[in-house]
């Protein structure tokens, strides 16, 4: 798995530049086809490097592709993740300016406020739902630097995952109090239904598939730590938004969060 120390850094700067001046860009696989799943999570892992030394801090981790839809969609089986830093999280009360993003798409999700370190590789649902002090409705904004929103498991890794900005509701309960399992949601885009889904759609179960996530970051001595949150992953399809709009999110037993954009 080598890959030249000059090209990874040439792909960081270009996805980086491509955030900040928001613009998409042709996918890096057109241009490195021999790239690996693993140069993608190198890559991915330099890139949040460079953003920590432009001042940013990780606040904990996203998944991505928890779906068998999105998974089947992709031609994959296997989820993904990248990394949440502080200037993504976004205050429900603010309109959200759609100038600083390329093509937004929202997507509703459960967040898991994390309570304890925890690392291994062999974690389970139940270790995560004990280390979890509250669970959160939320919505993620993902917005991935390619064209049209085009790419191959490769691209997307390495773009952290399409991560862009979240909002976390204001209703922050105990995991004990609900089953994860079958939480209904639907979220509306200017007050009509745009989409419609149950938290099993997320590998079955969303404590699961952040299991899932901490036993892959264990294969590389990492983890989570207290205080981090992570967003478990998109439980419908993702709705694209335009200035104007009011994306809102309904869970059953764990309330709703909401945003606009302008
Ligand atoms: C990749 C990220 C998707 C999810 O929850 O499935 C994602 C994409 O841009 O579709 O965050």
């Amino acid at each position: 798995m080598t890959i030249l120390q000059g090209t990874e850094q040439e792909i960081v700067d270009y996805l980086l530049a491509a955030e900040k001046e928001k613009r998409e860009v042709e996918k890096i696989t057109t241009s490195y086809p021999d790239l690996t799943f693993e140069h993608a999570y190198k890559i991915q892992q330099k890139l949040i490097e460079q953003k920590e030394q432009e001042g940013l801090r990780r606040i904990g981790l996203k998944l991505g592709l928890t779906s068998k839809a999105k998974q089947d969609m992709m031609g994959v089986h296997e989820a993904i993740y990248g990394y949440l830093m502080d200037d993504m999280l976004a205050p429900e009360w603010e309109p959200l300016q759609f100038s600083s993003l390329i093509h937004p798409k929202a997507e509703p999700e459960i967040a898991f406020l994390i309570n304890e370190d925890i690392q291994g590789t062999s974690v389970t649902a139940e270790d995560i739902l004990k280390v979890t002090k509250y669970v959160a409705p939320a919505i993620e904004i993902i917005d991935s630097r390619y064209l049209d929103f085009k790419f191959t498991l490769v691209d997307v890794v390495a773009d952290n995952c399409s991560s862009s900005k979240f909002i976390v509701g204001n209703k922050w309960v105990s995991p004990d109090s609900l089953n994860l399992k079958e939480i209904g949601v639907y979220m509306s885009k200017n007050s009509e239904v745009a989409t419609t889904g149950t938290s099993a759609a997320v590998l079955g179960d969303p404590a699961a598939a952040v299991a899932w996530a901490v036993n892959k970051l264990g294969e590389s001595g990492r983890g989570l730590k207290k205080g981090d949150i992570v967003l478990s992953g998109a439980i419908t399809e993702a709705i694209s938004f335009q200035p104007g709009d009011t994306i809102l999110a309904q869970f059953a037993d764990l309330g709703s969060v909401s945003f606009s954009s302008k």
